[in-house]
C-alpha cells in the first residue's frame, strides 16, 4: 500500500477571501474539506493509488466558503469534487470508481464476480447505515446503533481471505471507514461505549484500515 506512514503537508483551506486557483489548466484537483467523511473517501482512494503527485488537494473552508466555488467550479457547492480533463465531477462513491477507472495504481474494485456483486449490495446499504447512526444519536444511541454495527460485523464474515469487507481491501471499505471511525470515536467519548465489544471482526477491520488511513485526516 503506497501511502502507509506518508505524511502530506496539507494546503490551507480556502475561504471567502481566497482567490480561485486556475481552472481547467490541465491540473487535476480534488476540492475537499479535510474533515468531510465523503471527501475523505476520495482522498483515501487518491492516496491508496499513489496519486499524490497527480491530484492536487484544494481545501475548502465549508463554514466560510469562497463564492467562486459554487459559481465557477461546482454548482452543488459541496465537497468532494474533482477537476479532471476539463470537467468537474462530484459524488464521492462515483469519484472512487472514476479514479479507479481513469488513473494508475492498485485497483479498488474486485474482479471476482461474487465479490463484485456483494460489494454492490454492501455499498447500496451505506447511506442507510450512516443515516441510522446519525439518527441513533437522538435517542438511546448505543441500543439504536447496535443493528448498524451488527450489519457490518455480519458483512465482514462473508469472505474470509482477509479482514476487509470483501476479504481484500476495496472501495467498499473506503465507503464505510470514514463514518465508522467517526462514530467509534463519538461512542467512546460521549457514551463510553466500545462499538467493537462483542464484534471481533469489526475490531479487526477498524484496526487495519484505521492504522493505514487515519493519519490522512489527523495531521492538521
Ligand atoms: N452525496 C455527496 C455528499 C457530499 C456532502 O454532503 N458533503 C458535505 C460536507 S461533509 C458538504 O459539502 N456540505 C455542504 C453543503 O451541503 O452545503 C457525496 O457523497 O459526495
Amino acid at each position: 500500500m503506497a501511502t502507509a506512514g506518508v505524511q502530506e503537508v496539507l494546503p490551507p483551506s480556502l475561504t471567502s477571501n481566497s482567490p480561485q486557483p486556475p481552472l481547467f489548466d490541465g491540473t487535476t484537483r480534488l476540492y475537499t474539506s479535510y474533515i468531510c467523511p465523503f471527501a475523505q473517501r476520495v482522498w483515501i482512494t487518491r492516496n491508496y493509488k499513489g496519486l499524490q503527485d497527480k491530484i492536487e488537494l484544494v481545501g475548502i473552508d465549508l463554514q466560510n466558503r469562497p463564492a467562486w466555488y459554487k459559481e465557477k467550479v461546482y454548482p452543488e457547492n459541496k465537497v468532494p469534487s474533482l477537476e479532471h480533463n476539463g470537467k468537474i465531477l462530484g459524488e464521492s462513491l462515483d469519484l472512487i470508481k472514476y479514479l479507479d477507472a481513469n488513473f494508475e495504481g492498485p485497483s479498488l474494485i474486485p474482479t471476482d464476480p461474487a465479490k463484485e456483486e456483494y460489494g454492490e449490495q454492501v455499498i447500496a446499504h451505506v447511506d442507510t447505515f450512516t443515516k441510522d447512526l446519525f439518527t441513533s444519536l437522538k435517542g438511546d444511541a448505543v441500543q439504536q446503533a447496535s443493528p448498524a454495527f451488527d450489519y457490518l460485523e455480519n458483512a465482514l464474515g462473508k469472505f474470509d481471505d482477509g479482514p476487509f469487507l470483501l476479504g481484500q481491501f476495496s472501495w467498499v471499505d473506503v465507503a464505510y471507514i470514514p463514518f465508522v471511525e467517526r462514530f467509534q470515536t463519538v461512542f467512546a467519548d460521549v457514551f463510553k461505549h466500545d462499538v467493537t465489544e462483542g464484534r471481533p471482526k469489526l475490531a479487526a477491520w477498524i484496526e487495519v484500515p484505521g492504522n493505514l488511513f487515519l493519519g490522512l485526516w489527523k495531521l492538521h
